[in-house]
Parts: structure tokens; C-alpha cells; sequence
């Protein structure tokens, strides 16, 4: 690789994990800046189009949208994560594109101001996770028994739920062995555990908190 990769990054956003994920995965060697979403420099401004992270500084290039992101880092680090038969690679991508709705779930469920509305989330996001079940390979991950993209575009929010889990003593995937299975291989992976700091759970827990939501009130 001709240049060093910079990554722009909040610490708690899951889109940006996807990206660390491949990097860790491919062993890139890479330069992570952090900034705060709710204060942004006036350079991240200039530089970011819809003003959000991931953004990754390729030279004087700039790319944004994780999975873009993960597309470009996997392709100039090969072997590809990638399946290489063309119609499986187009429903991964099908997936991961799916994913963008189904990771509005942690938030959507950390706001829910009551257990009704907590319950809503919920069940929204099981029944799209009730749809990737239905597709998942029942292998490891999901499309066999080998980690691919599409694992790491999920593996985020995994952690999170998984974060909620512990720290609210609530259980999500429980009907969904597939996914639970996915989940823990996904986590048990050593990209996938070194891509967030270490105090991303006191992050997440704090950022529970602070919402003030039901979610909140089961903080243990
Ligand atoms: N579709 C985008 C979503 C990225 C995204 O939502 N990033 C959040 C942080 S987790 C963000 O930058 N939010 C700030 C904003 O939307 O103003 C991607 O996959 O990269």
C-alpha cells in the first residue's frame, strides 16, 4: 500500500467498527483519529459530505459510507473477504445494505422512553433480524465457516446488543439461535474485539444513562 490510511472516528459509532474490523482483519497499518460527533471540528465538516463518520483519508481522497469503506480496504488487501461467485457476493451486499435499518435498533431501543415503546423497537428489530435468520447459512458465520465481510458489517451490532444485554440484564436473541451462534463467533473474533477502546462498555453504559430512557432504569 502506497499511503497510510487515516480513519476518522467517534468512539461509540458502529459504522466506524465496521471498518476497523477489516483493517484489524487484513493487518493494515493505520492511523485512527478521533473526534467528538456532538462538537465536530470545522475540518471534519469541510472534509466529511454528509458530515458523518467513518470517513477514511486515502492520500488527498476521501471515502465515506462503511460499507464502501470495507469494500475498498478489502479490495487492496487481498485475499478477498468477498465470496467470489458474482450472484452470492450480490446478496451479501443485499444483506449488508439491509443491515443499515436493523442497526437502528440499539438506539431506537436505548430512546424508547417507556417499556411499550421499548417494546416496539424491540420487536421491529427482531422481526429484520427474523429475516437475516432465515437467510444465515447456519454455519459460524454467515456464509459458511469462514469470517467474510458481511460478518464483520454485523459483528458492531452484535456488540452492542450484546453490551445492552449485559448491562441491563435484557435478552434479545433468544429465539434466534442462528443469530445467537453468529453472534458469539463474530465476537469471539480478535479483529473484532480489538476495534472498539477499552472503555467502550462504560461508554455505552454512560451514553444509556444519559438518555434517560427505559432502558435506563434496568442499568445495573
Ligand atoms: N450510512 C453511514 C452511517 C454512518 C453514521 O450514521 N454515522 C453516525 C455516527 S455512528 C454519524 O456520523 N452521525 C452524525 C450525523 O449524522 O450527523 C455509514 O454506513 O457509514
Amino acid at each position: 500500500m502506497s499511503q497510510k490510511l487515516e480513519l476518522i472516528s467517534f468512539k461509540l459509532c458502529p459504522f466506524v467498527q465496521r471498518a476497523v474490523i477489516v483493517l484489524k482483519n487484513k493487518q493494515v497499518d493505520f492511523d485512527i483519529t478521533f473526534i467528538d460527533l456532538n462538537n465536530p471540528p470545522d475540518w471534519f465538516k469541510a472534509l466529511s459530505p454528509l458530515g458523518q463518520v467513518p470517513v477514511l483519508k486515502v492520500g488527498n481522497d476521501v471515502l465515506f459510507e462503511s460499507s464502501v469503506i470495507q469494500e475498498y480496504v478489502d479490495e487492496i488487501t487481498p485475499p478477498t473477504l468477498m465470496p467470489t461467485d458474482s450472484l452470492l457476493k450480490a446478496k451479501n451486499r443485499a444483506w449488508i445494505a439491509f443491515a443499515g435499518g436493523v442497526f437502528e435498533g440499539p438506539m431506537k431501543m436505548i430512546r424508547a422512553h417507556d417499556a411499550t415503546a421499548y417494546e416496539e423497537a424491540k420487536g421491529e428489530m427482531l422481526t429484520k433480524l427474523g429475516r437475516l435468520e432465515d437467510a444465515h447459512s447456519g454455519h459460524d458465520f454467515f456464509n459458511g465457516q469462514t469470517f467474510q465481510l458481511i460478518d464483520a458489517a454485523y459483528a458492531p451490532l452484535f456488540m452492542r446488543l450484546d453490551l445492552i444485554s449485559k448491562t441491563c440484564g435484557v435478552d434479545f436473541l433468544g429465539d434466534l439461535p442462528k443469530i445467537t451462534h453468529w453472534s458469539k463467533a463474530c465476537l469471539a473474533r480478535e479483529c473484532v474485539q480489538s476495534s472498539v477502546v477499552p472503555e467502550l462498555p462504560q461508554l455505552y453504559s454512560g451514553m444509556i444513562k444519559n438518555m434517560n430512557g427505559y432502558l435506563a432504569s434496568l442499568v445495573k
